[in-house]
Order: structure tokens, then C-alpha cells, then sequence
């Protein structure tokens, strides 16, 4: 077993042998000028700078053996899987399917919907597309996680509160333990991420731990 001895709310101890990272929608739309975040309004700067710090926790895993899976969120081209709920929602520049600098926003295959080139899968690595914000919702995820033995995840990625708080929850409501790296997650709302990362640890980890991606790697070498 392994333990991070610093991480919030207390001790996380975990087994590399069953534990995965999860590293949710890094993609350019989300993170570059041009695409489906700043078409709602953001200064997508802000997530752009956690790229380094994802890179260094994937490089963890990666070293140790472990299993890396990016998503995606993503819709197919007739938008069959993207409920008008979720299109027409607000008064973004572009909605989803609309042709952008980057390809049509949030469509599967297109540029902007691919993970940024800093962070991009290697071979054997699974790449989950995905409609909803939760990772499990209308996917292989848990079918793959099973097939792999996993009962721990690790989450890094983008949005906190939204993407990877979703997944988070889904994750913990199917029986794994969840942990969050502080410093390889970002919101375009700081005051958001420091909500989520407060409701994920509260009243006793009730949704999982946060910890350092430096306290996370180092629990990995060792
Ligand atoms: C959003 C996400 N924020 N990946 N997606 O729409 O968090």
C-alpha cells in the first residue's frame, strides 16, 4: 500500500496496483483562445497554465505503470447525442456543432475537440468520448475500470466544478476511492474551484481526498 500522508481531509492510502488516472477534458476547446470556453465568455488562460502540472502527473503514471485515461467531451457530427437542453442553453458566441477558428465546437474529430498536443495520449492508453459531464454517463468508463481491476482513481483536468467534480461524484457513488489533484485541476472561476475542492473533502472526504500532484508522485516512486 501506499499513503500520501498530506493529503486533505486526512491520510489517503491507496494500492498503484488498482489505481488509475483520470484526466478529464484537456482539450483545445476548452483551453485554447478560439474555441467552445472562450465562446462562453472565459479567459481560458487560466486553464492553459495547469497544462505543465497535468503533464508532470500523467509523466507519474506513466512511469509507474499505471494506467492513464483521458476524456473528451465531445458530441457526434449529427449532434444525435447532444440534447437541446444542452445546445440552446445561454448565449454563447458559437453553441456546440457551430463552425469555429478550431473546427465545429465540441465535435468529435474535429481540432478543437481534441486533447491539447502538450498532453496527448500514447498508444494503449484509453480515450473516453463523452456527451455529459460525468465520464460514466453513456460510456465504456465502468465497463473498462472493471476489466482493468481499478478501485482507486486519481482526477486531474478541467472544469473543477462541473466536469471533474461530476465524474467525481459518479466515481464515488460506484464504490471507488476518489482522489483530486489540487494543483492539476482548474475552473475559470477561482472562487468555484476552491468551493469544490472544499465540498469534495468535507464532512470526511464525503465525495474523496485532495492532494499536490508532488505529493501524489512522490507516493507514486515510492
Ligand atoms: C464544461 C467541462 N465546463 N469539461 N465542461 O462545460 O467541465
Amino acid at each position: 500500500m501506499a499513503e500520501i500522508a498530506a493529503a486533505r481531509p486526512f491520510p489517503f492510502c491507496f494500492d498503484p496496483a488498482t489505481t488509475a488516472l483520470i484526466v478529464i477534458d484537456m482539450q483545445r476547446d476548452f483551453i485554447e483562445p478560439g474555441g467552445f470556453g472562450a465562446a462562453l465568455g472565459n479567459d481560458v488562460s487560466v486553464l492553459e497554465a495547469i497544462v505543465p502540472t497535468v503533464a508532470t502527473l500523467i509523466d507519474g503514471f506513466r512511469a509507474a505503470d499505471l494506467p492513464v485515461i483521458h476524456t473528451r467531451e465531445c458530441h457526434r457530427p449529427d449532434l444525435s447525442d447532444c440534447p437541446p437542453a444542452k445546445r440552446e442553453r445561454g448565449k454563447p458566441s458559437l453553441r456546440i456543432g457551430d463552425p469555429g477558428p478550431m473546427g465545429r465546437i465540441l465535435i468529435a474529430g474535429e481540432p478543437g475537440a481534441e486533447i491539447v498536443p502538450q498532453l496527448l495520449p500514447v498508444a494503449g492508453e484509453i480515450v473516453i468520448d463523452k456527451p455529459g459531464k460525468g465520464a460514466f454517463y453513456a460510456t465504456s468508463l465502468g465497463d473498462d475500470l472493471t476489466r482493468l481491476n481499478i478501485r482507486t482513481l486519481v482526477f486531474a483536468g478541467v472544469t473543477t466544478e462541473v466536469c471533474v467534480q461530476t465524474t467525481m461524484r459518479e466515481a464515488n457513488d460506484r464504490g471507488f476511492d476518489c482522489l483530486l489533484a489540487e494543483d492539476a485541476t482548474e475552473s475559470y472561476f477561482p472562487e468555484f474551484k476552491e468551493a469544490a475542492l472544499q465540498m469534495i473533502r468535507a464532512q470526511g472526504a464525503i465525495v474523496g481526498w485532495t492532494a499536490t500532484t508532488a505529493e501524489i508522485v512522490d507516493a507514486l516512486d515510492d
